[in-house]
């Protein structure tokens, strides 16, 4: 038997409205458009699922209000953490959002209609508030902090909503169960009772041993819930998890497990969350939920210490045990006892006997340098899909960007890189030389100060797109502004994944070798004036402040040079 959802009834709007969704359809073609962000749609997917009961719409300012300050909606409802539809003013006015109007809510990834919202109200939030109250500090260091003040709009839209349809996805579709779903589940399979495991992380063996035993000590069933929606920045992606938790569910005891995924966006609200999560749990029919230490834990504040202390969390789930209704399963911190072969609760490992553990920085450290994962750590196929998204550095793609005056050798030296990498093989090697770049990706650029910045985030933009499906990238454009390669070392940083290694290459070999050596005669032309604003003659070049390496032609050979430069590389990369 599934729990009873928290109020007492599953506000499954999906199903509610289902006899009205036709008219729905035809109402949202007529109203105005409120195109979701990634958080609002993830919100809006657990009211219309139910996972939210009992909310059926985004809070008014008096639930707001009464969930900031005391956990609670207006009705008394204990709900902590506060589940709000932010818009800016520019909004407010362009959709004329006021009290009464009805707005369609669209997916901003295909457009979708996915509901009508009925506003009631429109209010200003009280941020710094609700910073302090419900993430217990206005800091910055904190991510939801980081959201609310960088990222949420000034205005909130409360109002109730009716749904037309939930949202489409195209990964892990068998996957993602709705609560209704859930619950029909463990009807089918009857299962009576279920531990549900909240993870935002990969599973390994500790993970497995610990659910498995927190099921046969209460006789349940375990229901492994990831979140899939927003996490903290700076998680393993939810495709690589997700791939590592099909790895890991063979590994039950027949029969003993189901994995679903949970399209929440996290708060990292530490106590007032994990409060949260057991009652989306218990929405989704979950009997027991394990609560870990510093659940849902955001990390440290700016002064270096945890937000929240280990056991906060621990602490309010079992201060509203009654009203949640859902009983909670400490975690048990599991540790391998090589002598015996097993994972014991580390406080019930008697004293003095060998244990053995591997932290997370020291799994990411060995996934780094391909270094060997044990069996006992982790099963051969959960490594396997994280060394798959996580190649070690030899296998990860890199640019090297090399940045000089005209004529100062930095294509010589970018062909000769070519061809020392061609020789090593492994990786497929892409050459953007500055006129390479000018003809086929620039060509209507010229070298004004804007220009001249478009054309390197262009460079930037191809060389993650390359260094991320595991390339080697040489670069070599005149790049004459600190902006401009500080910006692509950003983007390429940024968005290349395991392949955002990015190694800033200044050939500084002097203007007068430069102009001096240049056999096509482009320094006396800019010389007598016939091309303007040249670089080093009439038109700056800000040598890099923190180049990773630094050559000149006039003083060493190309093949001094490269040889030079793989043993600079070789640690990283070029091995
Ligand atoms: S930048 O500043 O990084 O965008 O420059 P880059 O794309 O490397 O372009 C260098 C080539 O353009 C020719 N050229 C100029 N360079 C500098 N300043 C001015 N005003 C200028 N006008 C034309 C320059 O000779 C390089 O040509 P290639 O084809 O590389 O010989």
């Amino acid at each position: 038997m599934a729990n009873t959802p928290h109020g007492g009834v599953l506000k499954d709007l999906v199903a509610r409205d289902a006899p009205i969704q036709a008219q729905l359809v035809a109402e949202a073609a007529t109203l105005r458009d409120l195109v979701l962000s990634e958080r609002q749609l993830c919100d809006l997917e657990l009211i219309i699922n139910g996972g939210f009961s009992p909310l059926e719409g985004f809070m008014d300012e008096k639930d707001y209000n009464s969930v900031v300050e005391t956990m609670r909606l207006a009705d008394r409802t204990l709900f902590p953490i506060p589940v709000t539809l932010d818009v800016s003013e520019a909004e407010r006015d362009e959709l004329d959002i006021k009290p009464g109007r009805r707005l369609t809510l669209r997916d901003p990834r295909d457009d979708q209609a996915l509901a009508i919202l009925n506003v009631s109200d429109v209010y200003r939030p009280d941020k710094a508030k609700e910073a302090e109250r419900v993430l217990g500090a206005d800091d910055i260091a904190h991510p939801s902090v980081a959201y609310l003040r960088n990222r949420a709009k000034d205005l909130y839209v409360g109002g109730s909503i009716q749904a037309i349809q939930l949202p489409t996805y195209h990964d892990y579709v068998s996957l993602r169960f709705t609560p209704s779903e859930l619950r029909a589940h463990f009807k089918k399979m009857a299962w009576r009772k279920v531990v549900a495991f909240q993870t935002r992380n990969p599973m390994h063996r500790a993970h497995r041993e610990l659910t498995v035993r927190a099921a046969r000590q209460r006789l349940a069933n375990v229901l492994i819930h990831p979140v899939v929606g927003m996490t903290k920045p700076g998680d393993v992606d939810h495709y690589t998890r997700v791939r590592v938790y099909q790895a890991i569910m063979p590994k039950y005891p027949n029969g003993m497990a189901h994995l679903a995924l949970l399209p929440l966006a996290m708060r990292m609200a530490g106590p007032r969350e994990a409060v949260w999560h057991a009652i989306i749990r218990k929405n989704y029919g979950a009997t027991h939920f394990i609560v870990g230490r510093d659940h849902a834990g955001p990390g440290k504040n700016s002064h270096g210490e945890d937000f929240y202390g280990p056991y906060d969390a621990q602490t309010l789930v079992t201060e509203f045990k009654d009203e949640l209704a859902i009983e909670m399963v400490p975690f048990q911190m599991m540790t391998y006892i090589p002598s015996l072969e097993e994972y014991q609760p580390i406080d019930e490992v008697p004293k003095g006997v060998a244990t053995l553990n591997i932290s997370g920085t020291e799994l990411r450290h060995r996934l780094k340098r391909g270094a060997a994962i044990p069996e006992w750590f982790s099963y051969a196929d959960v490594v396997k899909a994280l060394r798959e998204s996580y190649p070690p550095r030899t296998k990860q793609g890199f640019v090297l960007f090399l940045t000089g005056l005209y004529n100062s050798g930095k294509d010589s030296i970018a062909r000769a890189l070519q061809v020392t990498l061609n020789q090593q093989g492994g990786r497929s090697v892409s050459l953007l030389l500055g006129e390479t770049v000018r003809s086929e990706l620039s060509s209507e650029l010229g070298f004004s100060v804007e220009d001249r910045h478009k054309n390197i985030q262009r460079i930037a933009f191809v060389s993650a797109e390359l260094s991320r499906a595991g390339a080697a990238v040489i670069a070599a454009p005149i790049a004459p502004y600190e902006r401009s390669r500080a910006a692509a070392r950003d983007h390429v940083v940024s968005s290349a994944g395991p392949g955002g290694n990015f190694f800033l290459i200044h050939v500084a070999t002097p203007l007068e070798v430069a102009e001096k050596t240049d056999r096509k005669g482009v320094y006396a032309k800019a010389r007598r004036g016939e091309i303007k604003g040249f670089t080093g003659i009439d038109d700056v070049y800000e040598p890099p402040k923190a180049a990773d390496i630094t050559v000149d032609t006039s003083q060493q050979t190309i093949p001094e040079i490269v040889h030079s430069m793989s043993f600079g590389f070789s640690l990283a990369v070029l091995v």
